[in-house]
């Protein structure tokens, strides 16, 4: 067992401490350091795309990029542990049920399909015909389609994404929850109606010509390490970077580039924002929209500060917003966003002083509950100055998961547009169903209310990853049938239905041969860059199937010859498949050509030509107030006596989304434990509690439910008064499912109205 300290780090993110950690990861996996080629694979012209995240490649062309989190990726991967029939035998499910997310994964990558046996209580191995039988029997026997859920984590390639949606409309539901629901659907709300595409709209060669960067709610130096890089970059040659986050992250203040020899050996480093708002949990509409009063004042006074071209050729909607912000006051703007009226002024003047802006922003922005408001203002604030659709400005919302935006692109997506059934329809000769299915908060309630009866995953950690964890448990428990493609042993797996099944798959890491060659699929990245991903590592097991295989051999078990599809030739190559995405999207025209050349090629973005595909074929100022009536204010005044907290949730340096790799949250200063709670000082003493005490956590909320997270130790922390930060998954089933963002759906998990009491069995 690690010790447990609390020890603030004050060194740059990167430089040595990085180094050190990746041989730390190798080592856990039971990798040898010398032989770690593999890593060396990924982001390469002939090697895999890196699982770790989203954010594009410099030129997938040049060396290896380090990158500390990636090789932890890769590493989890390439791990040299098995959780085979073995492990099964020894351990019924209700054992493994009480073992640690962490043990679970740490036991290594699944080799054969297991199902469950209710009898002995154990998951045993299965063929892989059996198992497609027996979805396929389930599926049949349902009365209605729409009965059955199908969930995807944004690790699935294209291809594996694109049989899937096909298979799933063919047979005859949109319920396609997937992990961007909890991630980044805000962005896509938000821009769609706004300019008309709901991706960003910047490429990394913007990142060269921006003379400011704004990062809203981002923690890049844990979970986009690669845009250090750029950052860095971007900071030597002057550009103003400018952070929004209640948490002083570490990575947002200095890096040291491990690929840099001189800084390494010097043990330099370069800062990266210039400017750091350490603004309160949810402030940042208020945030920006008093950065809009001042660039609005300042066109009055001087009469040059909008980009009057722009928004007379290009916009509609500017008088409506800027009446709106000129009747915001400024006590309302301070008190809500916890910033100053000088403070955002001198961000103002920063936006007002750059010619070229970037806006990035994460989760910190789109898991509240005004997300879509908030990332419609950000939007608002570029286009006051014509920051989109020209060189070295524009809109990046970071994504998540190294492929989510390509899933939604291949029609993961339970709102389908019209126009993608009509083209289904047109294509493959079936009715593809027109009603919307579910979304991810929709599906938990309608398998906990019994309107659906088979839950299959493609990827991720649903028992884990979504709110309200108790009622999520309870839902997948009233399954008949749960199924989970995966690569490793998880929650999800161990929380099941009736009858379960888990169905291990390749990992983007491993050679896929089918038909006696080597296949490739391709993922689109946060800047809707399009490219290969070869895998060079032996398979885990012999047993394994790629995830296209499993999809189309699933097709074919269920639909059989009432198919339109020929799954089974699709799934021998996947140059095939490509061709039927080709078919389906205009935008993937000569798709295998293109392709083929290294780095791919970039899908077009209408909004970057500034081509508005809104109904009125503009651009769209969205106006909206300072919101006063979110669950926190709501629980402040229904709990007057007690001190109500905003907590955040958030991913540890350690972690990957459900998967804790281990115990240290480096750049944070935590060790050996992820049960903390940041909190402020004054807080702690306004509580009555001291630095290091164990607290429970409850949530409040108006349903009556009790919901709680039991033992935290505080750590008095560099937080807003009246915010705490605190691990997810740990945390979810403090997120109640009714908490979700307006008009997206989204767990508002980075804003959860708490209080805290002394941890029970130690009250006197
Ligand atoms: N190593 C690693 N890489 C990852 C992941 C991982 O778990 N591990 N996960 C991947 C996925 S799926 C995703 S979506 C991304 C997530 O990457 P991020 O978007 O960075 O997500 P979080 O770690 O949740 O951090 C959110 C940040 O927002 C801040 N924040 C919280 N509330 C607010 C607020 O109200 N306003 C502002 N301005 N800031 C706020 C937090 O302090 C934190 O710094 O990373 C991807 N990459
Ligand atoms: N409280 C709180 N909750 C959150 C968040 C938060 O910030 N706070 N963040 C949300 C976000 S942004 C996201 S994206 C979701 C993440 O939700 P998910 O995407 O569902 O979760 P992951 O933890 O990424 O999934 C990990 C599992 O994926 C499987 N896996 C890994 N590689 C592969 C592969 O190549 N193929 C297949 N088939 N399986 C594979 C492994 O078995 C592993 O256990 O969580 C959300 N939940
Ligand atoms: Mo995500």
């Amino acid at each position: 067992m690690k010790e447990e300290k609390i020890a603030f780090y004050k060194g740059p993110a990167g430089g040595w401490g990085a180094l050190n950690s990746v041989k730390n990861a190798l080592l856990r996996q039971d990798i040898p350091v010398k032989g770690a080629k593999t890593l060396l694979a990924a982001n390469q012209p002939d090697g895999f795309d890196c699982p770790g995240c989203a954010w594009p490649d410099r030129n997938h062309a040049s060396t290896f990029e380090f990158c500390e989190n990636g090789v932890k990726a890769v590493a989890a991967e390439a791990t040299a542990r098995r959780a085979g029939p073995e492990l099964f035998a020894r351990h019924k499910v209700s054992e493994l049920a009480q073992q640690s997310d962490f043990w679970l994964e740490d036991q290594g990558r699944l080799t054969h399909p297991m199902v469950y046996d209710a009898t002995s209580d154990r998951y045993r191995p299965i063929g892989w015909d059996e198992a497609f039988a027996l979805v396929a029997r389930h599926l049949n026997a349902l009365p209605d389609p729409d009965e059955a859920i199908f969930y995807t984590s944004g690790r699935t390639s294209n291809e594996a994404a694109f049989l899937y949606q096909l298979f799933v409309r063919e047979f005859g539901t949109n319920n396609f929850p997937d992990c961007s629901n909890m991630c980044h659907e805000p962005s896509g709300s938000a821009m769609r109606p706004q300019i008309g595409v709901g991706k960003g709209t910047v490429e990394l060669a913007d990142f060269e010509k921006a003379d400011a960067i704004f990062i809203f709610g981002q923690n890049p130096g844990t979970n986009h390490p690669r845009m250090l890089g750029e950052l860095r970059e971007a900071h030597r040659r002057g550009a103003r970077i400018v952070s929004f986050n209640p948490l002083r992250e570490r990575g947002l203040e200095r890096f040291a580039d491990p690929q840099d020899k001189l800084e390494m050996a010097t043990f330099g480093s370069t800062p990266i924002s210039t400017h750091y708002f350490q603004l309160r949990v949810g402030g940042d509409l208020a945030a920006v929209l008093g950065m809009m009063k001042h660039v609005l004042e300042q066109h009055d006074a001087h009469g040059d500060v909008l980009d009057l071209a722009f928004i007379d050729e290009h916009t509609t909607g500017l008088a409506s917003l800027s009446e709106s912000v000129r009747a915001a006051a400024w006590p309302l703007l301070e008190e809500e966003s916890g910033l100053s009226e000088a403070q955002m002024r001198g961000a103002a003047d920063v936006y007002i002083g750059a010619r070229n802006v970037i806006a990035c922003w994460g989760m910190g922005i789109t898991q509240h509950m005004h997300s879509v408001a908030t990332i419609q203002m950000i939007v608002n604030l570029l286009m006051l100055r014509g920051n989109i659709g020209r060189p070295g400005a524009g809109a990046c919302p970071v994504r998540g998961h190294s492929n989510v935006q390509g899933d939604r692109t291949m029609g993961i997506w339970e709102k389908p547009p019209a126009a993608l059934l009509d083209r289904l329809r047109d294509v493959y000769g079936f009715e593809p169903p027109r009603a919307n299915g579910v979304d991810t908060v929709e599906a938990i309630r309608h398998m906990r209310d019994g309107k659906a009866k088979v839950f299959f995953a493609l990827g991720g950690n649903f028992a884990a990853a979504t709110p309200d964890t108790y009622e999520t448990w309870k839902a997948l428990q009233r399954c008949d049938l749960t199924v989970h493609v995966a690569t490793k042993l998880n929650r999800s797996h161990v929380v099941h239905g009736r009858e379960a099944l888990i169905l291990p798959c390749l990992g983007r890491t491993e050679i896929d041969m089918q038909d006696g060659r080597p296949q490739g699929v391709t993922v689109e990245d946060s800047m809707s860059m399009v490219h290969l991903s070869v895998g060079i590592n032996p398979p885990a097991s012999e047993h394994l199937l790629s995830e296209p295989a499993i999809v189309a051999r699933l097709a074919q078990a269920t639909l059989g010859a009432r198919s339109r599809v020929p799954w089974t030739g699709l799934a021998r190559d996947y140059a095939l498949i490509r061709d039927e995405i080709e078919k389906v999207f205009p935008d993937f025209a000569r798709f295998n050509q293109r392709v083929s050349v290294p780095g791919g090629f970039r899908l077009r973005n209408t909004a970057s030509e500034r081509v508005w595909r809104t109904p009125s074929a503009k651009a769209a100022f969205q106006a909206h107030e300072v919101p006063r009536n979110t669950p926190s204010h709501r629980a402040r005044e229904r709990m007057p006596g007690r001190i109500v907290f905003t907590l955040l949730t958030t991913r540890s340096h350690d972690q990957y989304n459900t998967t804790i790799y281990g115990m240290d949250d480096r750049y944070r200063g935590v060790f050996g434990q992820r049960r903390v709670v940041f909190i402020h000082p004054e807080d702690i003493r306004a509580l009555g509690m001291n630095d290091g005490d164990w607290v429970d956590i409850r949530t409040v909320w108006d349903d009556g439910q009790e919901r709680r997270a039991d033992r935290f130790r505080l750590v008095a922390y560099d937080i807003p008064r009246g915010n705490l930060a605190a691990y997810y998954p740990e945390t979810n089933p403090l997120v109640p499912l009714s908490a979700v963002a307006a008009n997206a759906g989204t767990p508002t998990s980075k804003s959860i109205p708490v209080v805290l009491d002394l941890h029970e069995a130690l009250q006197p």
